[in-house]
């Protein structure tokens, strides 16, 4: 079997993360390392004086990780700058907080070709190359420029804007087009697939074959749906753990009989929190006899603080819930307990499995892995209730949940008191639903779904060369 090389922007060393607050996409790539062998290569998230290139390996049985330091200018101009000052605020549909910024497309421009000088010695004739995210969408086309000819795959984490947005960036056209570099574009949902396909088709005179074949620029990728799942088995393993059993102890002793309704989000305002808070505050009014009924538990570990839209959204959040608990709190209940540091996986999944009712309401989001967790670390025999935006790509696959809009406090109110008061009977005929899903389409399949259609994507094109 072809060995993988993944490229990301961040890599997880796996000794660091072994237990520890690893992301779901760290998890994840993690996962498809170890099943197929090979080198995982990005940033350390350290930062030096110039930059050489020089890497730093690390073997962990089957998975080497390779890592480069960047200049603290690459930081600011492709890190915090075009990645998550223009691409992730424009691609989460809020152009009101996307910056344009030539020196971001500039810095953006030199990181990918660092990255591709660096990697390229490492990279083996017979490799599959499998690049995330949006931080590297050109990294494919510098690849090719150097000669790489191997099997070159691209996935996209979070969603594709409307074209109507997506041409408010002065640069979409060398974007998009660079994306032709590779053999296989992935995206979370039909949603996003259809805006690219939107954009190919309608502002680069493209055209639609069979099997997702998309060309343009006398170049044809294949571009597929393949939406990521978690490592159920391991997730559901998690939440029975003794870290878990005594995190569920924990919550249930300071909850003194109270319902837990739980949020697990990086802080960040494509998640909604600010919207949650509100709804919740909109159920807290208009059901006063549930008031001391229930908490929430909100954790938000701080994220991109450097990037000021962060700084300016953890200050509101600190307001809004300070409001609320000063305005609804009794001597002996808090409604909202705010926490904004991260916990170990296992705790995590014990926290899960003692909420009544997860609160995963992102205004827009690739996927949202949370919701799926959630789900996997639940108690068969009393499970709880997931509350999903529609927004979010897992509303795809997860219509069992209670599905709601974020932006309506009232929508959001309402579903907490359906969730609250759903009989033990629903809930269960709902959760085996959704865990039938994340359990079939897990991070495994999701990995073989990607990569079959990479390895077939290049047998198909050299059977058709002349
Ligand atoms: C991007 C896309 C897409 C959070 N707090 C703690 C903790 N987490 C973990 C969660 C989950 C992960 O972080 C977050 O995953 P999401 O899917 O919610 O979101 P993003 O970070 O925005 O990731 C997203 C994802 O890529 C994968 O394709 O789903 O749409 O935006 O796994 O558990 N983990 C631990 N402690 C915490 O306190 N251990």
């Amino acid at each position: 079997m072809s060995r993988l090389v993944v490229i990301s922007n961040r890599v997880q060393p796996p000794a660091k993360g072994a237990g520890g607050n690893q992301g779901g996409l760290a998890v994840a790539l993690l996962a498809a390392l170890r099943a197929n062998g090979g080198l995982w290569f990005g940033w350390s998230g350290e930062t030096t004086e110039c930059f050489t290139g020089e890497i730093d390996f690390q073997r962990d049985g089957r998975v080497v990780t390779a890592t480069i330091d960047l200049e603290r200018q690459d930081v600011d101009e492709y890190y915090n700058g075009f990645a998550n000052k223009t691409l992730w605020p424009l691609f989460h549909y809020r152009i009101d907080l996307t910056e344009f910024e030539r020196e971001f497309d500039s810095g953006y421009a030199r990181v990918n070709r660092r990255f591709a000088d660096t990697v390229v010695p490492q990279v083996e004739p017979g490799d599959l190359v499998w690049v995330h995210d949006y931080h590297l969408i050109p990294l494919g086309q510098e690849l090719r420029d150097r000669g790489i000819a191997n099997r070159i795959g691209f996935f996209l984490h979070i969603p594709w804007p409307p074209t109507g947005l997506m041409l408010s960036l002065p640069s979409h056209r060398k974007l998009v087009e660079s994306l032709f570099a590779y053999d296989v574009v992935g995206f979370q949902t039909a949603d996003w697939l259809d805006s690219f396909r939107d954009y190919v088709l309608t502002q680069m005179g493209g055209s639609e074959g069979a099997d997702g074949r998309l060309t343009a620029g006398g170049r044809t990728i294949r571009a597929i749906v393949a939406p990521i799942g978690i490592e159920t088995a391991g997730f559901e393993e998690a939440a029975t753990s003794d870290a878990a059993r005594f995190a569920r102890e924990r919550m249930y002793m300071s909850a003194t009989g109270r319902s837990l309704i739980v949020g697990v989000d990086r802080l960040d305002y494509s998640k909604g929190l600010r919207e949650r808070f509100l709804g919740y505050e909109r159920f807290l009014s208009g059901n006063p006899e549930r008031q001391g009924l229930v908490y929430m538990l909100q954790i938000a570990p701080p994220s991109r603080e450097k990037v000021s839209a962060y700084q300016e959204i953890r200050a509101d959040l600190d307001e809004l819930s300070g409001r609320i608990n000063g305005e609804y709190a009794d001597i002996d209940w808090v409604p909202i307990r705010y926490v904004n540091k991260g916990y170990p996986r296992g705790e995590l999944a014990g926290i899960y499995r003692a909420a009544r009712v997860a609160l995963v309401t992102p205004l827009r989001d690739g996927m949202n892995l949370v919701a799926k967790e959630y789900v996997a670390a639940q108690d068969p025999a009393d499970p709880g209730v997931l509350i999903l935006s529609r927004f979010a790509g897992a509303a795809a696959q997860m219509q069992e949940a209670v599905l709601v809009n974020p932006y309506s406090a009232e929508e959001m109110a309402d579903a907490i008191v359906t969730a609250l008061s759903m009989p033990r009977a629903e809930r269960i005929r709902r959760w085996e639903a959704l865990i039938d899903s994340v359990r079939r389409e897990d991070v495994h399949w999701w990995c073989d779904l990607f990569l079959t259609a990479l390895r077939d994507a290049a047998v198909k094109e050299k059977a058709c060369a002349p």
